[in-house]
């Protein structure tokens, strides 16, 4: 509810502080009688609330469980994850978040999932997305800038992803053209990047990002046990799933502006900084067959260079890349 909304943003400014009855009560603009209400409300949600007399609340923990309420707690963004939908299981959140472009939903909308039983990568691939594990979310936004050019939000969504992870989880990951970020040479995270459009112009773009979290290796299933990994175990300690989606927004609202600002020239500097295997072989797997050669890097469009044994400059669009990590 919009009071709760409020709420939680009260004890977000707070940083931790107490908040007296009051100053809440005037903050979000009820009774001291609704204030407690309220609390109460986010205890049996799971939050860890203190009540000391004449200094007020404050929340020493919250819940285990994700929800929109812990998410928007530390939320320091303008937009971005403002507005958040919070399902226990839905097929894919992607197809949640088309519909709600559809229906107006604003930028930074964000659609997050405990859950995904048809969670989808590139080419009708599968994304494994076990309850509890890890975060599934998928954000809407409408930039103004041709079609062409959305392949760019893959960039800079991996990018954003990177620094949350390693803010959050104090992991150094690596990009991997286009779309995955791995640690220790093992896919940690993925993005699916789909958009509503006419031939100039976008109407929404739905960034799908897939973060494994919470996983020990006895929870990928077999196909998955060599090439994926989860930040539990490359850190060996289990961490808040709202802390990283937190950091992540932050992150992607910087970096956005800054694209819509001063374009994808910046971007693409920061894209480079993370990414592996530029100047190396790579084989590069696309709709039209296999392509070998030298990476060049990627041009302004973020389309990968590769150049063949024969001198030719070859541009992929999109393909599954090899090539040794280490
Ligand atoms: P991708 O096509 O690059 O990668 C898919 C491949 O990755 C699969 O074929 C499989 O080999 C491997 N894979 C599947 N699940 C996992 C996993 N959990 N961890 C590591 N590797 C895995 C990548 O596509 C894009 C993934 C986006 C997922 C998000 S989750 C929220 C949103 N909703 C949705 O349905 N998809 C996106």
């Amino acid at each position: 509810s919009e009071i709760r909304k409020r709420l939680i943003d009260a004890f977000t400014d707070a940083s931790g502080e107490f908040l007296s009855g009051q100053s809440i009560a005037e903050l979000i603009g009820c009774s001291r009688t609704a204030v407690w209400k309220h609390i109460e409300g986010l205890r049996e949600e799971g939050f860890t609330i203190e009540a000391v007399r004449r200094k007020g609340y404050r929340i020493v923990d919250t819940p285990q469980k994700l929800s929109s309420d812990e998410i928007r707690l530390g939320l320091k963004t303008d937009f971005i994850g403002q507005k958040v939908f919070y399902y226990e299981s839905v097929d894919s959140t992607q197809k949640i978040a088309n519909d709600l472009s559809t229906e107006n939903a604003p930028e930074g909308t964000l659609v997050i999932a405990d859950e995904q039983t048809s969670g989808r990568g590139r080419m009708e691939r599968k994304w494994h997305s076990p309850k509890g594990e890890g975060i599934w979310m998928s954000l809407l936004v409408r930039p103004e800038i041709p079609p062409q050019q959305a392949p760019q939000l893959t960039l800079l969504t991996a990018v954003a992803a990177v620094r949350a992870i390693e803010e959050a989880a104090g992991l150094t990951p690596v990009i991997k053209w286009p779309n995955d970020i791995m640690v220790n040479s093992k896919k940690i995270a993925g993005i699916l990047t789909e958009m509503q459009a006419e031939a100039d112009r976008i109407h929404s773009v739905i960034i799908g990002i897939g973060i494994n979290v919470n996983q020990d290796r006895t929870d990928f299933p077999k196909e998955l046990l060599g090439t994926a990994t989860s930040l539990a175990i490359e850190t060996g300690n289990g961490l808040p799933r709202s802390r990283i989606i937190q950091e992540f927004c932050a992150q992607f609202e910087k970096l956005y502006l800054l694209y819509l600002e001063k374009g994808f020239y910046p971007i693409k500097l920061l894209w480079e900084s993370y990414a592996r295997g530029i100047g190396s072989f790579m084989r590069a797997r696309t709709y039209n067959g296999v392509i070998e050669g030298v990476a060049l890097g990627i041009t302004e469009d973020g389309v990968l260079k590769i150049e063949s044994s024969d001198g030719t400059i070859h541009k992929i669009y999109s393909a599954d890349i090899e090539f040794p990590l280490s």
